[in-house]
């Protein structure tokens, strides 16, 4: 159908004549539209979910025989919502990567922020961001912001395996992807730095959740922020759990992606239960009424995309 002058379509007689003039326009009416645009709360379009660290490690281990770096870019798992397809949660995707003894996975920069949490390594794994050397050793949380020069090694004896925490489907979603392979493949020079704003020491960490808690008496649990915020699209902490106090149930406006640092315990998410055990990832999407219990206490670290919420004037708590 050509398309009509202004004067047929101010000459239409009936509603269904005026909506075959403006589908070749690519013009719809929004009030005959059988969906709506609107609605009065968020939709739950993704599932809180629990991904099991030791299924991953054995898959990751059977990766490490079947590909090498060579080939892939990065040995990594990613962590699909069962509600969606790529994403874990709306904002953020997370994943579990390894890398072998005497591997190198080479360098690169991207526009999404990632982040990782080290669960099992030895010394002589690191991650060189920007020209500096950063350990990975369990606990550690490593950022690589937006554009920074990135690429993994590992010179221990051991495999070393963590949790990678992205952006990327923000970044899909608002369109700004750009990424770039490292001139040298490996980026080779280094320095090694006391100490980084890139870099979390699990060490300090512990110090920080010990004061916190010693301050904090007899609450539920301790939060300490890493980073304020880590990167402008996520904010990072860790939580410590009270032996056998439950956490205040929290619904808010801002996804949550959990990974356990020490530990065993579960998380209830809107009357599910999900258990979980170290290094196990749990993902809490937006608007999902969720709280914490571990037994015999447990460390969980928190990515959350709480920074885009807020500075979009769009982070809303729900009282409770
Ligand atoms: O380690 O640089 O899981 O670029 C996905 C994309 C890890 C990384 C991922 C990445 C990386
Ligand atoms: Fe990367």
């Amino acid at each position: 159908m050509t398309s009509p002058t202004p004067q047929q379509f101010a000459q239409s007689g009936s509603l269904d004549e005026l909506y075959s003039k403006l589908t070749p326009v690519m013009m719809v009416p929004g009030w005959a539209k059988t969906a709506p645009s609107l609605w009065p709360e968020p939709r739950k379009s993704f599932q809180a979910h629990r991904w099991a660290y030791d299924q991953a490690k054995g898959a990751l281990d059977a990766a490490g025989r079947l590909i090498n770096t060579e080939l892939a870019e990065r040995r990594n798992l990613i962590l699909q919502n069962p509600a969606t397809g790529y994403a874990t949660s709306r904002t953020i995707v997370a994943a579990y990567q390894m890398i072998m003894p005497g591997e190198k996975a080479r360098s690169h920069r991207h526009t999404p922020n990632a982040l990782r949490l080290v669960i099992d390594a030895e010394p002589g794994a690191y991650t060189v961001v920007n020209g500096e050397r950063l350990a990975m050793m369990p606990g550690d949380v490593v950022l690589t912001p937006n554009w920074c020069w990135h690429g993994h090694a590992n010179e221990g004896r051991a495999c070393a395996y963590w949790l990678d925490v992205l952006d990327v489907p923000l970044v899909q979603l608002l369109d700004p992807m750009f990424f770039e392979p490292h001139p040298d493949d490996f980026e080779t020079e280094i320095t090694v730095p006391n100490s980084s704003p890139m870099h979390f020491a699990w060490g300090d960490t512990q110090r920080r959740l010990n004061e916190a808690e010693a301050k904090a008496n007899g609450s539920s649990h301790v939060e300490v922020a890493l980073g304020d915020p880590a990167l402008d699209t996520m904010a990072l902490s860790m939580i410590k759990l009270k032996p056998g106090a439950a956490t205040p149930a929290r619904k808010a406006m801002a996804n949550n992606v959990f990974g356990v640092v020490q530990g065993e315990g579960s998380t209830t998410a809107e009357g599910e239960t999900l258990n979980w055990k170290r290094g196990d990832v749990i993902v809490v999407p937006s608007w999902q009424q969720h709280a914490h219990h571990s037994n015999e206490g447990a460390v969980l670290f928190r990515a959350t995309d709480e920074p885009v919420m807020r500075k979009l004037g769009f982070m809303r708590e729900a009282a409770q």
